[in-house]
């Protein structure tokens, strides 16, 4: 071997050696149900997100027209963190467990991927979407290293609530019930007694925030789900003292919005749902979106925790940091709230990210979507490709957040519902045949459908984001047994489901 040879293999091999010692981190963060009400995304011209806000102008490239895979959160968070959009997972609604799917069963979800390629990945809060199994509930806890769980009873219980929530039951005149009938995600809202220190997403940010001061051997995934602003709206008091209820006002909603949106029969697809009825006779539909939007300012207040930590932390320079809402949410717009819908109000999320040395905010309209994440960071990571999973990664915006991507962004509704977005259009196909078409650059809110109009220009527009919408669909897996028994505990599920999660047989 010639001198030039081994220093040249040297050099290479002090190369790789430093590669692998200086691989950046991963802060990944969720946010429940947040749509664009964030002041940054301009969704609320009255929104409050400091938080949010300040890590977009410290340095970070904001997504203004990033869409979820799937409007909902199961499906959703399964696309992104499986790889694999619904349309081959077979993951379609909320009660099917991804677990079940073949392609998931042979392949890394994305943290393990990331724990089988030297990273430590480790969690609190809501990342994977909850399921009941015959063990007990699956919360993704075998998706990574280190695990917890914010203890039962620690979240906003309805002992913590003031009368002054509300609650709805189907649409019909909900009782003014002193206090909801549970903690799950009935369409309630109000502050909670306690203060924010006791809540379940403070106590969250807090442990990731002591994580982050702590010195790590191996580089880390570090995944942290927050709940709000996800039903109910429960918040503490100093989030609602933020709007004043006699300014606050909800987007404005066109009361004809749905009588243009026919199906071949030329019946009207959608009427006006009965929460927002019940809403609208009663007066409140301001009042609720003042309690989202109280919600959106809490989880924007747990979030600057995590923050705050990472910046004096000794992995700032070292660490991307991800930031993603999984859908968006009505709030009265199409007349209607809540989400599974192709429109814009529960397609689009914020999403934001943040290279380390990055000082300056960038926006860019280009679109993504959400189960671009996963192959984004497989490349920002430098982890080995991963060809067989679905998305595109977006890697190459970050370093030029303006140049050309001509890539529409697809999101699946339920199975064979879909809804394409590009820079100016938004195509949704239902499997009746309906159609609708939005010029988003003089309709923003989707008011007006286009899809009737026979000009060369429409029909283009369908042509072409047409073309995104699959061909084939998977079967809805089947989901597993469910012991009632141990669904009625929350027990969480034991070391069964870890077994069948060998990282070294996973690709
Ligand atoms: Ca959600
Ligand atoms: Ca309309």
């Amino acid at each position: 071997m010639n001198i030039r040879l081994a220093s040249l293999l040297a050099f290479t091999l002090l190369c790789s050696s430093l590669s692998a010692q200086e691989k950046p981190n991963v802060l990944f963060i969720a946010i429940d149900d947040l749509n664009d009400w964030v002041a940054s995304f301009e969704g609320h011209p009255q929104a409050k997100t400091p938080h949010l806000d300040a890590f977009a102008e410290t340095g970070a490239v904001v997504f203004k027209n990033a869409h979820c895979a799937a409007p909902v959160c199961g499906p959703s968070r399964s696309a992104l963190l499986s790889g694999f959009m619904p349309n081959r997972s077979g993951v379609y609604g909320n009660t099917q467990n991804m677990l079940a799917a073949e392609l998931v069963q042979t392949h890394a979800t994305l943290p393990e991927y990331f724990a089988k390629n030297g990273y430590h990945s480790l969690s609190m809060g809501k990342i994977f979407h909850s399921h009941h199994t015959a063990t007990g509930t699956d919360k993704g806890q075998w998706a990574f290293e280190e695990w917890h769980d914010v203890e039962i009873g620690s979240s906003v219980n309805r002992d913590k609530l003031t009368s002054r929530d509300r609650n709805l039951i189907h649409g019909k005149p909900g009782p003014p019930s002193k206090y909801t009938k549970s903690s799950g995600s009935e369409f309630s809202w109000g502050p909670t007694k306690g203060p924010i220190e006791e809540t379940r997403d403070y106590k969250t940010a807090r442990w990731a925030a002591e994580k982050l001061q702590e010195e790590s051997e191996k580089p880390f995934f570090l995944a942290v789900g927050l709940t709000r602003p996800h039903l109910p709206f429960y918040s503490p008091q100093e989030f609602f003292d933020l709007y004043d209820p006699a300014e606050f006002r909800a987007n404005r909603i066109r009361k004809n919005d749905l009588d243009d949106i026919l199906t071949p029969e030329g019946k009207k697809k959608f009427k006006p749902t009965p929460d927002y009825l019940w809403l609208k006779e009663n007066g409140l539909i301001d009042e609720a979106a003042l309690a989202y939007m109280a919600a959106c300012s809490f989880a924007d207040a747990c979030l600057g925790v995590i923050l705050e930590s990472l910046k004096t932390s000794p992995h700032y320079e070292n660490t991307i940091v991800m930031l993603w809402g999984d859908h968006g949410w009505h709030l009265g717009e199409k007349l209607r709230y809540r989400k599974v819908t192709g429109w814009s109000e529960s397609t689009r999320v914020p999403l934001m990210v943040r290279l380390p040395g990055m000082t300056e905010r960038q926006d860019t309209i280009r679109a993504v979507n959400l189960i671009d994440l996963y192959p984004t960071l497989i490349e920002l990571c430098n982890l080995p490709e991963k060809p067989e999973i679905d998305g595109r990664s977006f890697a190459p915006l970050l370093d030029d957040p303006q140049q050309e991507w001509n890539f529409p962004s697809l999101t699946l509704v339920g199975q064979k519902n879909a809804s394409v977005v590009d820079e100016r259009w938004r195509y949704i196909l239902y499997p009746d045949g309906t159609e609708e078409v939005y010029d988003l650059h003089q309709d923003p809110m989707e008011w007006t459908n286009l899809a009737a109009k026979k000009t060369p220009e429409i029909a283009a527009v369908k042509e072409r984001l047409g073309k995104v919408i699959p061909k084939t669909y998977m079967p809805g897996i089947q989901s597993p047994s469910v012991d009632k028994k141990s669904k009625k505990q929350g027990k969480i599920i034991d070391g069964t489901l870890k077994a069948i999660r060998d990282l070294t047989k996973l690709k």
